[in-house]
């Protein structure tokens, strides 16, 4: 009875305390979208996080900055009863489909007056409807806009909106505290690293120009620095095109040899043709690669600027990456105008043909500000603006020689047909690497089938695990820091009444932190 008194007078002492805290509480946040399913439990046990995140978080003051990140995609998601109340400022990030919860969660804070700032590609391509849901939108790169913000916010000047384009000034290498701020959140982490921003190309659907006008490397050292940072052996690099520049990518695979990494990527199907490129970058650990070959078609390869690629060469092409040890899924994008109904079929003809490890298919999808919108806005073509169907599973334009109904159909039946049991088993047995295609062939699955629906078997049984695995959310440096600053400045270098086990707690900023 006396011990709790005295924790209760302790706990008591530190809420009160730090309640008149002279440092920020900010947070960051991933939204939800439609398609993460099951509770985000599924995401929880294998995640490859967002980078987002951890990239926000290395541009977020040390001094005098508290930090929380949430990734709705593996966390419960946030309602007005679990919001942080004391929070300071928020920043949530949203691509075309997450902003319509985005622009909830948004709504959810300023109505208690927290100041909410919406950055991505969706607030930059369409700034005044962010407005609506935000008090700053931030425009293409965040990092250093989002550094300005805190400032400003304290010096009370925030703006309405921030031009990132002009402020970025070069990449800041992560440090393993950062990520570990969005990998404890899983109990098998993936990390992902970013060499590059943007993408040579112009394809007529993308989104990638928008956001980062020009192609940019990073400096070969920080990327190094970075991928050090990462304490498990597999990650993704999440550049549009990681290949673009031969050289670059050919030094980095040099300099990845032997730190026991093992990567995946999306790529060109052009790596196939540089024999030293392939074998430098199976070497540096690279066992898998994600190539939008979007069509079979060379029509609608042409009709959205993809140029150069020779469709009949393909499978060669797909073999000869394999021949490295290189796991192969080949991205399709259904819709493109000159596809009849007969394109589905078609093209699993083809593929069956072909010794791809896995598939994955698309919707074309009229993102706001391409110049694929602009063609069918033009034409009257566009169905709706529901931003959370902007997910490339849904038909929200009207193709030329198909109906939407058609389109919609056809993807899905595409799908189901690529992944039945003998379609998948077919794949696996002439896969050079069959435990990667079964793992593949099953998160394809997974993806678009229903069998783990919310607390279905599957799903509770998942949840029980990850339940009983998640690591435990170290306690930041930063907040230790805050925490110690604000003891001195109370003459209680001893912890002003917070026993020690506090800074030892994992959970410290749910137990605190929401608290004050
Ligand atoms: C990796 C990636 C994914 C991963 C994401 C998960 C993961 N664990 O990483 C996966 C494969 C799951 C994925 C899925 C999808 N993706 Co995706 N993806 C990307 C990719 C290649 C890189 C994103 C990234 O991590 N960048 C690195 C981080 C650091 O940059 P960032 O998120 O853009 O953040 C920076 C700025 O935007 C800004 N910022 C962002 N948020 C915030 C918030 C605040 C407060 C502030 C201040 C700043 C800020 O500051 C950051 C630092 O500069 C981009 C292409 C691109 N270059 O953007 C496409 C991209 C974002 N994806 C796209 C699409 C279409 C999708 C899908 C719908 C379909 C698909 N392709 O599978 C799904 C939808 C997923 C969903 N949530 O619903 C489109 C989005 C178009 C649009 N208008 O929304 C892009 C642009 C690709 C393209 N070719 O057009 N994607
Ligand atoms: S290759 Fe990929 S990232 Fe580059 S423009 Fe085309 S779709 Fe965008």
């Amino acid at each position: 009875m006396t011990s709790c008194l005295v924790i209760n007078i302790n706990l008591f002492n530190i809420l009160n305390c730090m309640a008149h805290h002279d440092y920020l509480k900010a947070v960051l946040i991933v939204p939800r979208t439609r398609a993460t399913r099951f509770n985000g439990k599924l995401l929880q046990l294998v995640n490859a996080h967002r980078l987002t995140l951890p990239t926000l978080a290395a541009h977020t003051p040390f001094e005098g900055v508290s930090l929380k990140v949430i990734d709705e995609n593996v966390e419960d998601m946030l309602t007005p009863e679990t919001i942080s109340t004391s929070a300071d400022i928020i920043g949530i990030s949203a691509m075309t489909p997450e902003a319509l919860r985005a622009y909830e969660i948004g709504d959810m804070y300023r109505k208690l007056g927290i100041k909410v700032v919406l950055g991505g590609i969706h607030p930059t391509v369409l700034p005044e409807e962010a407005l609506q849901h935000a008090d700053i939108v931030v425009r293409g790169p965040g990092g250093s806009a989002w550094t300005q913000i805190l400032d400003d916010f304290r010096r009370g000047q925030l703006k309405k909106v921030y031009d990132g384009y002009s402020m970025q000034t070069h990449m800041v290498p992560l440090q393993t505290e950062e990520r570990q701020l969005v990998t404890s959140k899983s109990v098998y982490s993936i990390a992902t690293v970013q060499t590059s921003e943007g993408c040579p190309r112009r394809c007529n659907f993308c989104s990638v120009k928008l956001l980062h006008p020009d192609f940019v490397r990073y400096d070969l050292e920080d990327v190094i620095k970075d991928i050090g940072s990462i304490e498990g052996g597999y990650l993704i690099f999440v550049d549009d095109n990681l290949w673009a520049n031969k050289p670059y990518a050919k030094e980095l695979f040099r300099r990845m040899r032997g730190l026991g990494k093992t990567w995946i990527s999306q790529a060109p199907i052009t790596i196939a043709l540089d024999d030293e490129l392939l074998s430098l970058a199976a070497q540096s650990g690279c066992r898998g690669v994600y190539i939008g070959i979007d069509s079979i078609i060379e029509e609608s390869l042409r009709s959205a600027n993809k140029k150069g690629i020779d469709v009949t060469k393909i499978p060669e092409y797909i073999r000869r990456i394999q021949n490295r040890g290189i796991f192969v899924e080949a991205g399709v994008i259904f819709g493109f105008d000159n596809e009849d109904a007969s394109v589905f079929e078609r093209t699993l003809e083809v593929y069956d043909k072909t010794s791809v490890d896995s598939l994955n298919f698309h919707i074309l999808t009229p993102y706001p500000s391409t110049e694929l919108r602009r063609i069918l806005e033009k034409e009257g073509r566009i169905l709706h603006n529901e931003w959370d169907k902007y997910d490339t599973r849904h038909a929200v334009f009207k193709p030329v020689k198909m109906s939407p109904e058609q389109l919609q159909e056809g993807y899905e039946w595409a799908w189901k047909q690529s992944f039945s049991l003998g379609m998948i088993g077919k794949r696996v047995l002439r896969s050079g690497h069959p435990i990667y295609s079964a793992i593949f062939q099953l998160a394809g699955m997974l993806d678009h089938a229903s069998i783990l629906e919310e607390d279905g078997l599957v799903s509770r049984a998942v949840s029980r695990f990850v339940d009983k695995h998640l690591k435990e959310a170290p306690l930041t440096a930063r907040d230790r820091n805050n925490v110690q600053l604000y003891c001195q400045e109370m003459s209680e270098p001893e912890g002003c009444g917070m026993p020690g086990s506090y800074f030892n707690e994992a959970h410290y900023n749910s137990r605190v932190w929401d608290h004050l």
